[in-house]
């Protein structure tokens, strides 16, 4: 009884990589804020990382330390269910049924298929044209109520609600229509090296991200040598992305406002700054860094949320699924 007033909520990360600052800033620092309140469910979304190519003992260790960053930064598997995408086949399957009512034309609309496209010439496969078809199946199998994530995810959040609602159209009430839950600071953290461009977990310039892993020494040398402009006060401006980038990171961080930000650093050159962003950051990182260690070095423990998570979560999503399949006319056994 008490489940049923709680709002649920769904989100993941693909196991792509290590996972950066833009992950936790964007996502899971706010998904552990809605545990307490809400049946929140949260996936290493392995099966979205195969549409880029992974290198087969890489992903199998990532999905591992995506795991182990979840529980990390605060995910708790007493108050939600933590699970690996490949473990529930419905996800899969779901994304068939949907592919089917998603057309051609809104796909080719992405912009995250044209970036990740233009970054990988060299293949270009239909997953990666149908992931924002697979990520809709994610959210709609658990009646999906918010979907925390950054700014980059809204256009595929978007995309989830018009199949789910054309599906309620077609076929009657079945789905849950999402909405999207995007925090007020730190949404779109932009890569360091280029402020213009998002920042990624798999860019290949590794001066680009703070890696959640990134000992001191390299979170330090990564802001000093973060991109800023050719001025030296420290404010939000047009032409000074950098800057704004680094007072996003510095106000994640410490919970300073904009003007406690520019009061602090008013005089003092981008060099002092830096310093101090990159200070904050791996002071944060610290304690986040010492668990994953720990987590890391107890697989079966892992495992075993792995597993309990898989379970719960195939028992929702086979729910969802069967109604699915009865609705559009398949012959059930
Ligand atoms: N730079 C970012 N700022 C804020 N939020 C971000 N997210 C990603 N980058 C930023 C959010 O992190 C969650 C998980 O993302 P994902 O791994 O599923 O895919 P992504 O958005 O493509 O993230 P990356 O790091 O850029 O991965 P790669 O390099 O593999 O493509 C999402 O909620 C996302 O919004």
């Amino acid at each position: 009884m008490e489940n049923e007033k709680k709002k649920r909520i769904f989100s993941g990360v693909q196991p792509s990589g290590i996972l950066t600052i833009g992950n936790y800033l964007g996502a899971i620092k706010n998904w552990v804020d809605f545990q307490d309140e809400n049946d929140c469910i949260f996936c290493v979304v392995d099966l979205h990382a195969i549409t880029v190519h992974q290198v087969p003992a890489d992903l199998r260790r990532r999905t591992y330390e995506t795991l182990a960053i979840y529980l990390a930064c605060g995910i708790d598997p007493a108050k939600s269910t933590i699970f690996v995408q490949s473990h529930v086949p419905a996800h899969a399957e779901l994304a068939w049924v949907l592919g089917c009512s998603t057309m051609f034309g809104e796909l080719s609309r992405m912009t995250q298929f044209k970036d990740k496209s233009a970054r990988n010439a060299g293949n270009v496969n239909a997953g990666l044209f149908t992931y924002p078809v697979l990520m809709a199946a994610d959210i709609l199998l658990y009646g999906t109520d918010l979907v925390p994530v950054g700014k980059d995810q809204q256009q595929h959040i978007e995309i989830a609600r018009d199949i789910a609602i054309r599906f309620n159209q077609t076929y009657s009430d079945t789905f849950v229509v999402p909405e999207g839950f995007f925090p007020k600071s730190g949404a779109k953290i932009m890569s360091l090296a280029d402020p213009t461009k998002k920042m990624s977990k798999s860019d290949a310039n590794q001066n680009g991200f703070i890696s959640l892993l990134d000992d001191r020494d390299t979170v330090m040398r990564k802001f000093r040598r973060a991109v800023t402009d050719s001025e030296t006060e420290v404010r939000r401006a047009p032409g000074k992305e950098g800057v704004g980038n680094l007072m996003t990171i510095y106000s994640c961080f410490t919970g300073k406002t904009d003007a406690e930000i520019e009061e602090e650093f008013r005089g003092l050159g981008y060099g002092e700054f830096k310093e101090a962003v990159g200070a904050a950051a791996a002071d944060g990182l610290a304690p986040l860094q010492a668990r994953f260690k720990e987590l890391m070095a107890d697989k079966s423990y892992l495992e075993g949320i792995m597993k309990e998570g898989a379970e719960h979560a195939n028992h929702i999503a086979r729910k969802t699924l069967s109604k699915v399949y009865r609705k559009v006319g398949f012959v059930g056994l």
